[in-house]
């Protein structure tokens, strides 16, 4: 494949940077009265206003134009099809089969794999039904009242996201703890005030090798087994989601109480399988299949809307368009909703997991700039942080904003607020405030500069009219398929991570040498080797 920067779409991209870098968006505004309008696309319940982007009316179709020389339509193709194209690990990336509707073909090697999601789905229902409606008990006959997922990663951060964001819509009487990190703190805080005889445990790992969730596992296993006395008791209060039996197995839960799914569901994109029985359980098996269909309809839109009205490529193109042309080196992601807390930390994995990446397919090193760091808070809680640097700072940092129009929490003039400061930052950061208008204030000379807005700061609005579940599955599918653009563009593999391999290897050498009665030899380098002295002498 040619080198990305040696195409004829690249080089035309450049030559187009070279006309709009120096345009501003008050001059792209007035000159265009129909932009706000006209740069807006509507998908599986989102709205997308990308006018305020640094973009002239010939940007997109040059990016799109990228695209097709890159091959993307062949390769959303190539995904949806089921062709391995995680082919560093040689599997198939089919996690739009986990919400396609009962009756779907789609296939693996020749092998329909909808009937199996759908039958681990049946069984998620049944369980999650026998949890709400307290015909599932616990192990000395008390209803279940706190599910706890011990997962880390993939296994934790979309469905404690989905969770926080889906409360409205779950059973109140439950509630739901996340614990994830190797830090003992992690979860005694999340089990102090539990009761086990009341506690379900959902341990929630694909491999079911991770050093994290198995020692919280474990923890989790012996402060149920304290309190029940019983072996028999943890067939009551664990349950597991992986894809290996055998492990789960040799850890003592019962198949019985697994829940599977399959290696061609990434950790991070499987929110949606088995590992988001905690979601399930939160919001009920309809509104889990509701949420399901979100994903379905915008996966629909990625796989068939031609490029231009295609919300995921648009916004992978756009991404593209500042990593690449302006130097952006961050995102940022604002949504003004208090339930999508979560969804900063959780798209953070998503995308730099995914593109965080230097070398093609083949093997190159990029010559491009790959994923940008992604970061974020709601707002309007960042305003009161770290906005200043958006508006003033001296990097450019594009921005998704996320909106809805009606709230779950009606409260007086709340939401009308919540919204007027959406459209005042996007409006701000576009527009911002010059010189002129500053001093016609009466503000001193001196202090002019300093209260100057520049603007020409780029963003996306996505509005929606109410978080729903379906909502949430559309937004999330939203961005896996943004990623999918972006990293088929840099033609790199998102579906892989080795990046995260050479750490836990060494891990593995470094707890014998800190756990050793005497002294190990050490054989790191004179940082390490000191560090863990230290740390031996003073105990842990
Ligand atoms: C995600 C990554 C990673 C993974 C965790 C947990 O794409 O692979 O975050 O989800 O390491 O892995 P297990 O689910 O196998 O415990």
């Amino acid at each position: 494949m040619t080198p990305l920067t040696q195409t004829p779409a690249w080089k035309a991209l450049e030559a187009h940077h070279q006309t709009v870098r120096d345009l501003h968006l008050r001059d792209l505004f007035a000159q265009d009265p129909a932009r706000g309008r006209d740069l807006a696309i509507e998908a599986a319940g989102l709205y997308l206003d990308y006018s305020k982007n640094r973009i002239t009316r010939e940007t997109l179709p040059l990016l799109t134009g990228l695209a097709r020389e890159r091959g993307l339509r062949e390769r959303i193709d190539a995904m949806f099809r089921g062709d391995r194209i995680n082919v560093t690990e040689g599997r198939a990336v089919l996690h739009t089969a986990l919400r396609a509707p009962r009756g779907t073909v789609m296939e693996v090697e020749g092998h329909d794999v909808v009937p199996g999601v759908h039958e681990v789905l049946d069984r998620m229902a049944a369980f999650a039904r026998g949890i709400r409606d307290g015909s599932r008990k616990g192990f000395t006959g008390k209803a279940i009242r706190t599910v706890v997922n011990i997962g880390i990663g993939g296994s934790d951060l979309g469905p404690a996201m989905a969770c926080e964001a889906l409360r409205a819509y779950a059973d109140r009487n439950l509630q739901f703890r996340f614990v994830s990190n190797v830090d003992a703190t992690d979860f005694r805080e999340a089990t102090r005030d539990l009761d086990p005889a009341t506690t379900l445990f959902i341990v929630a790992s694909k491999t079911f090798t991770t050093q994290e969730t198995m020692a919280n596992a474990q923890s989790a296993r012996t402060w149920c087994l304290d309190a029940l006395g019983d072996p028999a008791a943890i067939a009551s209060h664990f349950v597991a989601v992986s894809t290996d039996a055998a492990k789960v197995a040799a850890f003592g839960i019962d198949t019985a109480n697994m829940f599977g799914f399959w290696d061609w569901v990434g950790g991070r994109y499987s929110l949606e399988s088995a590992i988001g029985l905690s979601t399930m359980i939160a919001i009920g098996p309809e509104q889990y299949r509701e949420y399901l269909d979100g994903f379905h309809a915008m996966d629909e839109h990625f796989r068939t809307a031609p490029f231009e009205r295609n919300l995921p490529v648009v916004m992978g193109l756009l991404g593209l368009w500042y990593a690449d042309f302006f130097g952006a080196r961050t995102v940022a992601v604002l949504p003004y909703d208090h339930y999508l807390r979560r969804f900063p930390a959780y798209l953070q994995q998503l995308v730099m997991e995914s593109n965080g990446k230097s070398v093609t397919l083949e093997g190159r090193r990029v010559d491009y700039a790959t994923s940008p760091v992604w970061w974020g808070e709601p707002g309007t809680n960042g305003q009161h942080s770290f906005y200043q640097l958006i508006h003033q700072g001296t990097q450019l940092i594009p921005c998704d904003f996320i909106a809805f129009a009606r709230t779950l929490n009606p409260l007086g003039s709340h939401h009308a607020m919540l919204l007027s400061n959406v459209l005042a930052q996007t409006e701000a950061l576009a527009f911002g405030k010059p010189a002129e208008a500053v001093a016609a204030e009466g503000t001193p000379a001196w202090l002019v500069p300093h209260r100057t807005f520049e603007g020409n700061r780029p963003s996306n609005v996505l509005l929606a009219q109410r978080l729903t579940p379906g909502l949430l599955g559309s937004l999330v599918a939203l961005y896996e398929h943004v990623v999918f653009t972006q990293g088929a563009l840099w033609d790199l593999n998102p579906f892989d991570q080795w990046g995260v391999e050479l750490g836990k290897e060494l891990s593995r050498r470094i707890l014998p040498e800190l756990e050793a009665a005497s002294e190990p030899d050490l054989a790191h380098d004179s940082s390490t080797n000191e560090l863990i002295r230290r740390l031996r002498s003073a105990g842990q």
